[in-house]
């Protein structure tokens, strides 16, 4: 026979629990312990208050320019509050909720985009990594670690997360067939938040979604409401499950929005219309998940004020730290840009940090 079908193409999932007026599939709902409800509504409301206080330091020249989360708190916090510390957690430029969720300071953050190396070194007892921008690089990473730990016999997972942009890259692609092809426990989590930059979904691939790119390399991906912590929550449970016992892969597609800006030297204003993003603000997966836990008895509205308030002070001390933390770090010598780039200084570059320190002597400090 010439032409025939070879397989009836696999259906993609896609999963929503708790929608944007707060109604829940109780059918669907999982039976999550109160105290991790409580545990994630605090990690998603601490980053958009972080993310909020960081903008504004941003905006008053104090640190550089950094990629906000705003919208995306739900899509990252409820897909790693489930590893354990020795699970693998690899993030892009863009996850700074689950970086904080897994430990890492808002004193680090905050130093890393001041500027400081400091920021983002990651103590080596934990199996996180830096943040990587070079788009989709970080999913080599991923399933680089994903295959030490297959071979070492370990039952740790490996969880990367990237963009939509990032599924147009050639490391994406890679990284998938790799995991298909080596079977390998790692889960790619996609913060589908509409934009790479100035592009948007729609001009980044015709593939109706992106979960069914996984079809192509030989494992299942399944497509969630991003802004639902609840649906997020049960996909990323069934991937770890499917991780640790079968070591197969996943891709989790969070539909999401990206509500800020795409870094602080953007404009989306040039590119996006208003009312797109004022649809989405209707979806905020914080004021959806405060409705779901008030309607379940497990906070009350003093309780969330309460909290806002308890978070607000623990960022003005942060802040306050990393300010001493900065001034400790500028009366130190300024050839710390030379620091931390090799192991072992190369000829060419320990040349250029003397010619630099001897300026210095002749001319004064250039920040001075
Ligand atoms: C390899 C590479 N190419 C281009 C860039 C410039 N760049 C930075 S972010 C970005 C868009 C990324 O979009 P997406 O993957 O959807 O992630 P988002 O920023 O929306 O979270 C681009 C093109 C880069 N950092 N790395």
């Amino acid at each position: 026979m010439p032409r025939k079908i070879v397989e009836r193409p696999q259906p993609i999932e896609y999963l929503s629990i708790l929608d944007w007026t707060g109604k829940v599939d109780r059918k669907l709902e999982p039976d999550i312990p109160e105290e991790t409800l409580k545990t994630i509504y605090r990690a998603m409301l601490f980053c958009r208050l972080f993310d909020e206080r960081t903008l504004q330091l941003q905006r008053q020249g104090r640190i550089g320019t950094f990629a906000p989360i705003k919208g995306q708190e739900a899509a990252q916090v409820a897909a790693v509050v489930q590893l354990k510390p020795t699970d693998w957690f690899i993030p892009s430029f863009r996850e700074t909720a689950a970086q904080i969720y897994r430990g890492l300071t808002p004193q680090d953050v905050w130093l890393f985009y001041a500027g400081y190396n400091e920021g983002v070194r990651v103590p080596d007892d934990k199996h996180d990594l830096p943040l990587c921008v070079p788009v989709a690089s970080q999913c080599q990473h991923a399933v680089g670690i994903a295959y030490a730990s297959k071979y070492k016999g370990t039952d740790e997972v490996t969880m990367v997360f990237h963009g939509d942009g990032a599924t147009s890259e050639g490391d994406f692609h890679e990284a998938m067939n790799f995991a298909g092809v080596y079977q390998l426990p790692v889960i790619f989590v996609c913060q589908n938040n509409q934009w790479a930059i100035s592009i948007p979904r729609e001009r980044q691939t015709r593939s109706k979604t992106i979960a069914q790119k996984a079809i192509a390399y030989g494992f299942g991906g399944i497509q969630v409401d991003g802004n639902d912590p609840l649906a997020v929550y049960v996909a990323a449970r069934e991937a770890i499950e499917r991780a640790r016992s079968e070591s197969m892969p996943t891709l989790i597609e969070c539909v999401t929005y990206r509500l800020g800006v795409h870094t602080t030297a953007d404009d989306p204003k040039r590119y996006r219309r208003d009312e797109e993003v004022k649809e989405w603000e209707k979806k905020d997966p914080i004021p959806r998940f405060e409705k779901y836990l008030k309607a379940k008895g497990v906070m009350t509205d003093e309780d969330f004020a309460g909290l806002r308030e308890e978070i607000r002070d623990e960022l003005k001390r942060a802040w306050k730290e990393t300010e001493a933390k900065i001034r400790e770090f500028e009366a130190g010598s300024p050839d710390v840009i030379f620091d931390h780039i090799y192991a072992v200084e190369p000829p060419e570059l320990a040349e250029q940090r003397a010619y630099f320190l001897e300026r210095i002597k002749r001319e004064g400090r250039p920040d001075a």
